[in-house]
């Protein structure tokens, strides 16, 4: 049976997602675009030469019989309530990040799914899919660089459009840190807190960035994470993870290492579409194999929950400037 799919938004990722989905994975078909901007969702169907009907709004398109799996690529505000109607559906739903902007948003759609009874979300957190994170995890969970006592991570991007606000660098941007930094590690935070540097010319007026976002985690790991998203040079996801006898670093992309006009050179990607794009592919396609199995696994509502109480005690410390605890209650049995 190939797959019948929904498309909520076909801005960048969205246009993405529909692509992979209609071109490079197997399994599915895109019967269903819809965006606030029908236009663009009208150009991608006829872009893509997708045989697809173009809905009015994304609640429409969630009911339509012939839509058995939704793909929510729109703005993160819009998220909570297309999950939530994908769940009353009875609908499988994979998201992208964030799941909701706010805890309080992800703990309703866990309620939702847990009432449903079985598992219909995946979140669209890339990372634990991505070969460099899984081989860094492998060397972790191997024990042979003891315990993990610290980790130096920076999460930079070139620059970022006007409507990029401050709080943006944590439910937008630090929240792929959030998730993919507790599956590493296997362990939950217990505090944050956020210092702001001198803040880069290069970002504008309502702006603060660069920003360091320190964590500490039930274990007693200290994390440091760099979010420079005006960085200029490129799209940089650097993880060191500092143990009781070694030290891990998550890889590199793998890049030709060029020597020339006396200069011994490598690229570095501009763009997080090339820096994930095999992961983006292995996730979508665990998303499909697991709904036509009857089996939705990845990152789950519950991961999206916790990353989401995390991400809002760091707005609390942005404002704040103080350590700011973080409660995440226990994790239900339904996802364990
Ligand atoms: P975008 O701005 O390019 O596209 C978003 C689209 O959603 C726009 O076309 C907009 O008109 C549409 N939209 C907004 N509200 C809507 C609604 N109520 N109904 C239907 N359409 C609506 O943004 P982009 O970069 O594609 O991001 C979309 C989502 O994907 C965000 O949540 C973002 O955080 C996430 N994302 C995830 C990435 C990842 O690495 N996993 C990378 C980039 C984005
Ligand atoms: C964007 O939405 C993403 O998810 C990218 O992976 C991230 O690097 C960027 O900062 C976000 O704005």
């Amino acid at each position: 049976m190939t797959l019948q799919l929904g498309v909520i938004g076909t801005g960048a990722i969205g246009q993405d997602h529909i692509r992979r989905c209609s071109q490079t994975l197997l399994g599915s078909r895109v019967v269903a675009v819809t965006d606030i901007n029908l236009e663009q969702a009208a150009r991608v169907v006829s872009e893509l030469g997708l045989d697809a009907e173009v809905y009015a709004d994304g609640h429409a398109l969630i009911k339509a019989a012939h839509v058995q799996a939704l793909l929510v690529t729109s703005w993160g505000p819009s998220h909570e309530a297309f999950v939530l109607a994908a769940i009353a559906a009875g609908k499988p739903v994979f998201c992208e990040k964030p799941l909701a902007v706010t805890a309080e948003g992800c703990r309703r759609i866990v309620e939702a799914e847990i009432a449903h009874g079985r598992r219909l979300v995946q979140v669209g957190f890339m990372r634990p899919y991505d070969a460099g994170y899984q081989a860094l995890k492998a060397v972790i969970d191997s024990g042979r660089i003891g315990e993990p006592l610290m980790l130096h991570c920076a999460h930079r991007n070139p620059r970022v459009g006007e409507n990029y606000q401050t709080d943006m660098a944590i439910t937008d941007t630090l929240i792929h840190e959030l998730d993919v930094l507790r599956w590493l590690l296997a362990d939950d935070y217990v505090s944050v807190q956020v210092l702001f540097p001198r803040t880069t010319r290069n970002a504008h007026a309502r702006l603060r960035d660069p920003q360091i976002v320190l964590l500490e985690t039930a274990r007693g790991t200290r994390i440091d994470v760099e979010v420079f998203v005006n960085c200029q040079y490129g799209y940089d996801i650097q993880c060191e993870v500092v143990g009781e006898s070694g030290i891990a670093r998550l890889p590199e992309p793998s890049q030709v290492q060029l020597r020339s006009e006396a200069t011994l050179s490598t690229a570095i990607l501009m763009d997080w579409k090339d820096r994930f794009i095999a992961a983006y592919d292995v996730e979508l396609q665990a998303f499909i194999d697991g709904v036509r199995a009857g089996q939705v696994g990845g990152p789950s509502a519950w991961d999206g929950f916790a990353a989401a109480v995390a991400a809002d005690a760091c707005i609390q410390a942005q404002q704040s400037g103080a350590i700011v605890p973080v409660s995440l209650p226990e994790r239900p049995g339904f996802y364990a």
